[in-house]
Parts: structure tokens; sequence; C-alpha cells
């Protein structure tokens, strides 16, 4: 990818090790896949880099050090049972996030009908570019092209498989009939985006798959907008504490007047 493009794209880390990709919401809060925390919930382990190309800076680039987030909250969907559906998880920032030309938030949308019509989507990540083949060194961001691909043809398409699975509740399927373009391992909690209007959607989590690219096995994604109730909802639950300083110092310029007077 080019460095710019996807400016929502992070880089999920565990004790400072690339572990799953990521996505900016807005300057406190950043969504991922449920699955990356199965190991460890302590947001105190984890931190998210914004704005890198690579996902293994050099020492030497203490920009990149600088784009690092620490984590303060997890946030599980509460229906998620430790496999999909509902593989989706949002993180509270300690700090919040600095935008610039290269770090800014994506869209999300409650109301994404007719997912299949869209064209342009893109999957992003530094996870393996082949089945147990490793991003190799300068550990650049990958990007690819992927068709949205309906419901039924997906199951039809699993449930052919040795696998027999089921493709169903927030699962959308994405991907290249051929084969050869797919998310893979380390690309899990990454964003599948797709362009509307000139407005970039996430409407995808990158989730799962049976293996990486192969025809007929598109990656296997959760639907944002099924979730954007629970979304919004978090995020209002614990918003930026910056509005509640500047509404307490506006209440401050407010006239103020005794509610009872005693007797003078
Ligand atoms: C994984 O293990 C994974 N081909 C993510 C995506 C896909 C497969 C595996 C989709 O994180």
């Amino acid at each position: 990818a080019e460095l710019g493009r996807w400016p929502w794209q992070g880089s999920l880390r565990r004790w400072g090790a690339h572990s799953c990709g990521a996505s900016l919401l807005s300057h406190r809060w950043v969504l991922t896949a449920a699955h990356c925390f199965r190991d460890d919930r302590n947001p105190k382990e984890w931190t998210i880099q914004f704005g890198e190309l690579t996902s293994v800076p050099s020492l030497w680039n203490l920009e990149a050090y600088l784009n690092r987030y620490q984590v303060d909250r997890i946030i599980l969907s509460p229906s998620f049972a430790g496999v999909p559906p509902y593989d989706i998880a949002l993180l509270r920032l300690a700090s919040p996030v600095t935008y610039n030309k290269n770090i800014q938030p994506v869209c999300i949308s409650a109301s994404m009908s007719k997912l299949e019509k869209l064209t342009d989507c893109w999957v992003t990540g530094w996870g393996d570019v082949e089945e147990e083949k490793n991003l190799p060194a300068p550990y650049t961001l990958q990007e690819v092209q992927v068709s949205i691909i309906s419901k039924a043809m997906c199951n039809h398409l699993y449930q052919r498989s040795d696998f027999g699975v089921a493709i169903w509740g927030d699962m959308i399927c994405a991907g290249d009939p051929a084969g050869g373009k797919d998310a893979c391992n380390g690309d899990s909690g990454g964003p599948l985006v797709c362009d509307l209007d000139g407005l970039w959607y996430q409407i995808g989590i990158v989730s799962w798959g049976v293996g990486c690219g192969h025809p007929n096995r598109p990656g296997v994604y959760t639907n944002v907008s099924q979730h954007a109730h629970w979304i919004q909802k978090t995020m209002a639950h614990d918003g930026s504490p910056r509005l509640e300083l500047s509404l307490l110092l506006l209440l401050l310029t407010l006239p103020w007047t005794p509610r009872c007077v005693g007797p003078t």
C-alpha cells in the first residue's frame, strides 16, 4: 500500500509485536476482532500503532513510537462466545489519537443495504502473504481488492467444502472466485472497506476463513453495520471527557442565583 491511502489502519500489538489489524473510528476508539483477545484481555499488554507503512519500524524511527497508543479498555461484544459470530471488539485508548494526513478515522453506517452492490472494496493488513508465509521485510502494509459474495453463494461454497460450515448471522464473505486475493493469518481484526460516493466505509472486520486465497473459499468478515448500534452505544456510554470539561466551563459562565433564600 501507499502511505496515507488507508489512514484508519492500525497495527494492534501485544508486548510491542504486531498481532492483529484494527481501524480508527474516532480520537479515542478503535474497532477490531474479539478473537484477537482469546489469550490476553489485559489492556496494559496492548498498544496500537497508526500512520506507519511498516509493522516493524526501525529503532531510529522515533515517529513510529510517538504514533503508538496505549489501550485502556478492551470491550468484546457481549454475545461473543470465543468463536464467530459476534467477532467484534472496541478498544478505548488511554489518550486521544492526533489526526494528520496519514491518521484519519473511517466511516461506519447502520444502513449498508445491498452489500453485494458495492464494487470498490479492499482489505488491508500486515498478515501472511500466503498460507504459512509471513510478510517479509520491510513489513509494508498490503492491500488487495476483493468482491463481496452473497450469503447464499458463500453458503453454497462452504457447505460443499470438507468443512461444511454455515455462513449466518453477522458474517459476510469477500474474495475472488479464482482465489489468490484474500486476508490471512495476522490480518484478523483489520478493516474491509468500500468506496461509496467518494467516502470509505468499513463494512467488515477480518474474522476467519478456510486457509487463505483458495478458489471458492472466500474470507469471512464480521458485518460492521449489523453492530453499528452496539458500537454507537458503547462509544457514547464512555465518551470523551473533553466534552464534560467544556460543559463544566460553560456552566461556570452561566449566571447563578440561589435556589432558596432564607429570611433576612
Ligand atoms: C486468521 O487466521 C485468518 N482467509 C484470517 C483470515 C482468513 C483466514 C485466516 C481468511 O487470522
